[in-house]
Order: structure tokens, then sequence, then C-alpha cells
């Protein structure tokens, strides 16, 4: 009965199955999270999707920004690029099932029990837990009605507004709580956004800062996941913050950690793409990295 989280998957199947094998993953008794990003940029993106629809009982999964595009590319309304790897995807005779699962996840999970928030970016600092998943929902619902998913799709590109006002409306409300949850990395104390950076926690422009460093940060109290910066390496200072992307398609490892003992494992591919065996990390190791930082 255990559950554990995995960071940005990206199309990176082995690794997955390198860290599920390591614990003893019993789809029948235990739970994964996903951060969102299951594809794009890595090898295996469409074989990564057809296992996690597999396990798809046994899985709660938040979308990433890649997911995102993946639904607009196979609606046919935003084109591949060319570093997409999307295309054996959209092509695959069970594309329409694999999309319609993609299309029915979430954009935030709340673990009441656990006092715990799942989300592929992260919680801008302004926004209670109660706003967030109210936040999250007005864009779940977009997506899953179907006179709405096209439009909302279409408009969730671009990054203005940078910043959240509550007499927002239409897409442009949709668009800045898409970007929140699935592209935010700093931004200033009102949450207004940079998406620009994309290195370290140190590299803030002036006035920015991560989402998570706010002393003033509304869901103080509420633990989160997150994916979506691997230039964390897994790293991010702040008690209850949990960054799990550590960059497994750019030549990182990928993170796989007990949501309850938060126990940490990764899992590497070596330069011919093969996964190498298993790291368990310690918890003297995941805090002389984090003092490094
Ligand atoms: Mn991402």
């Amino acid at each position: 009965m255990a559950t554990y989280a995995v960071g940005d998957l990206q199309g990176c199947l082995e690794p997955l199955k390198c860290l599920l094998k390591q614990v003893a993953f019993d789809p029948a008794r235990d739970t994964l999270w996903l951060v969102g990003d299951l594809v794009n940029r890595g090898p295996q993106s469409l074989e990564t999707l057809r296992f996690l629809y597999g396990l798809r009982d046994s899985l709660v999964c938040v979308l990433g920004n890649h997911d995102l595009h993946l639904l607009a590319a196979g609606h046919n309304i935003e084109r591949l690029k060319k570093t997409d790897t999307l295309s054996e995807i959209l092509a695959a005779p069970d594309r329409a099932e694999l999309l319609e699962w993609v299309r029915q996840q979430k954009l935030m999970h709340y673990d009441e029990q656990r006092n715990i928030a799942l989300v592929h970016a992260g919680i801008p600092p302004q926004w209670s837990l109660r706003k967030a998943m109210k936040c999250a929902a007005e864009v779940e619902e977009a997506l899953r009605d179907d006179n709405r998913f096209a439009p909302y799709l279409d408009g969730m590109y671009g990054n203005a507004p940078l910043k959240w006002d509550s007499d927002l409306k239409g897409v442009t409300r949709l668009r800045v709580i898409t970007n929140y949850f699935t592209r935010m990395r700093f931004c200033t104390r009102e949450g207004k956004l940079d998406l620009k950076g994309k290195e370290g926690a140190d590299t803030a422009p002036p006035g920015y800062a991560p989402w998570f460093s706010y002393k003033e940060r509304k869901t103080k109290g509420v633990k989160v996941i997150f994916g979506h910066w691997a230039a964390l390496e897994g790293q991010c200072n702040e008690p209850g913050i949990f960054a799990l992307d550590t960059g497994c398609v750019w030549g990182g490892s990928m993170t796989l950690m007990n949501v309850d003992t938060l126990e940490r494992l990764q899992c590497k591919c070596d330069e011919h793409g093969h996964t190498l065996p298993p790291v368990a990390l310690s918890h003297s190791e995941q805090t002389s990295a984090s003092a490094r930082r």
C-alpha cells in the first residue's frame, strides 16, 4: 500500500520501469503519482504513454506543459516543433484512446489526508489552497468540455498576462492559470511571472524569486510535490517542498520518492540509453547536496 511520486518522464520509459522494479511496484496495491510532462523530447513517448495507460487505475497524474502541447498537436491546434518527439503518438492506431486519457487528467491533485499537493510547475505565492484548487478546476472543466476544449487549447499559448487578476475572463483567464501550474519557475511576491529563466534557483532576475521561496506564500502549510525545473536537480531547500525533476531526458536521472517516508531513488541512463542500477539517496546525501546549492 505504498504511494510513490516520480519526476518528469518525458518519454523515458526504461528508467521508470527500472525504478518501479526496484520498489517492487504492485499496481494492485501501490499508487504512483506523476508530476506531468509524461512525453516529449525523450526516446519513447508512445511506449511511455501506453505503459501509463495500462497502469491508469493505479496512477494519479497532473498535466505538464508538454502534455498540453500533445493535446493541442493531436487536435490540429498547434503544429509540432522540430524538437518535439510526439509524431509517433499522433500516428499511432490507439492515439484517440491515449489522448482522451491525457485529456481527463488534472492540473492539480490535493491529498487531504497527507496535506500534499501535486502540481507540474508550482502554486503561485498569492493563492491559497482553496483558490488554487478552484482555479485548477476551471481549466480541468474546460479540458473536459467538448465545446470549450479546442478554444482553450488554442488560447493557452502565450505569456501574457504575466499576472493573475480575478477579473480576467475566458481563455485569457485559463491561460494565466495554465502558466502558473505548468510553466512557472520564477515570479514576484505578487505572482507576476518571469517565463524566461530556466536555470538554478539563484539565477532569478531582480525582484523575482522561485515561486516556493516566499515567506508570505499562502500555501505555506501545504506540502507540494512538483517537477518541471530540472536545473534544481531535485533540491529546493524549502521544508515541505519536493522538487522531483532531475532531468532524466537531459542526461540526468529520474527520481522516485516514497510520498510517506520521503525516501528517494534515482535511476540514470548511460550514453547508450541503457539504464544503470538505481541509486538510493540517503538523507545525508540529500542534505549535503542541498547545502551545496
Ligand atoms: Mn515542464
